[in-house]
Order: C-alpha cells, then structure tokens, then sequence
C-alpha cells in the first residue's frame, strides 16, 4: 500500500453542522471523514484524518506528513487567511497539497478572498460542501497514484 493521504482540518470545524448550515451544510466532520474514507477505499489508498483548532499542532502535522504522507489535503479554515507559519511549513513538505474549503471564500467577504495556504498549494477545490473534500482526496490520489508494475 502507498502512502496515506493526511487529510487535515483547521480551526472551528470539529462543530460542523452545529450552525450555518446555508453556508456549510448539515453534515459533520465525522460524516466528511467517512465520505473522504470511502471514496480513497474506492481508489484503493488510505486517509489519515485530522482536525485541530491550534495552529502549531496543524504544523506538526504538515510536517510529519513530509515523511509519512503521499499528499497533504488541508481545510486550513481560518488559518488559511492569517497564518504564514502555516504556508512556510507547507511550502517544505515536497508532495502535493490540496487546499478544500467548503463554501467558496471568494464569493464571501473581502477578507476571506486571500488565503496564504494557496500561494503553497497545488490546486484548490471550493464551495462543494462535503463534496470539496472527497474531490480533494481525488485529485490527490490522482496525483500520487503509485506507477502500475
Ligand atoms: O469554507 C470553508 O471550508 C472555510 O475554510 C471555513 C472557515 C472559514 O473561515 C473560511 O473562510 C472558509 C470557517 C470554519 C468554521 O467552522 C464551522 C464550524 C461550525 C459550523 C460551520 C463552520
């Protein structure tokens, strides 16, 4: 088996459909776990599934997964708009990294319309709720798929 996709969630979203479901849905964090587990089980790879609300243990993540992961999935939620510490350990992990978000930041306020997590990223999937995470590890497998023998 290849390595695992490290699926990491940021701050705030362990209470995910607690409130504002009109902008994130209704599903949990633990709804989006097993969506993200059986859509990697479909294309025969393996998650790793995380959510913190400090920035620093996020980083240790980022960089553990430099040796132990194929790709980095990351919802970095509000981090992705104020943490530089954040982009600079993604910026060293050497795979592939999605960023997801649930609803799409640019068609939100002002403030949301820059994240410095996609000034490191590989591509960004948006505004899909659930949706964007499972495409997300998607196009992670699709990145890393291990070479046919
Ligand atoms: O759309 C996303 O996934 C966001 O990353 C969510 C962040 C927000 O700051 C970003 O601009 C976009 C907010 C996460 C808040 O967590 C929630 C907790 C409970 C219910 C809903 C969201």
């Amino acid at each position: 088996m290849s390595k695992p996709i490290y699926v990491l969630s940021g701050p705030n979203l362990n209470l995910l459909g607690a409130r504002e479901p009109e902008i994130y849905g209704h599903q949990t964090l633990e709804d989006v776990q097993r969506l993200c587990e059986a859509r990697a089980s479909a294309l025969g790879r393996e998650i790793v599934f995380r959510q913190s609300n400090h920035e620093g243990e996020l980083i240790d993540w980022i960089q553990e997964a430099r040796e132990k992961a194929a790709a980095i999935v990351i919802n970095p939620a509000g981090y992705g708009h104020t943490s530089v510490a954040i982009l600079d350990a993604l910026k060293m992990v050497g795979i592939p990294v999605i960023e997801c978000h649930l609803s799409n930041p640019a068609a939100r306020e002002a403030f949301r319309h820059q994240t410095y997590v996609s000034l490191a990223a590989t591509g960004v999937v948006s505004g899909f709720g659930a949706a964007s995470y499972e495409l997300a590890v998607e196009a992670a497998a699709g990145l890393t798929r291990p070479a046919a023998k």
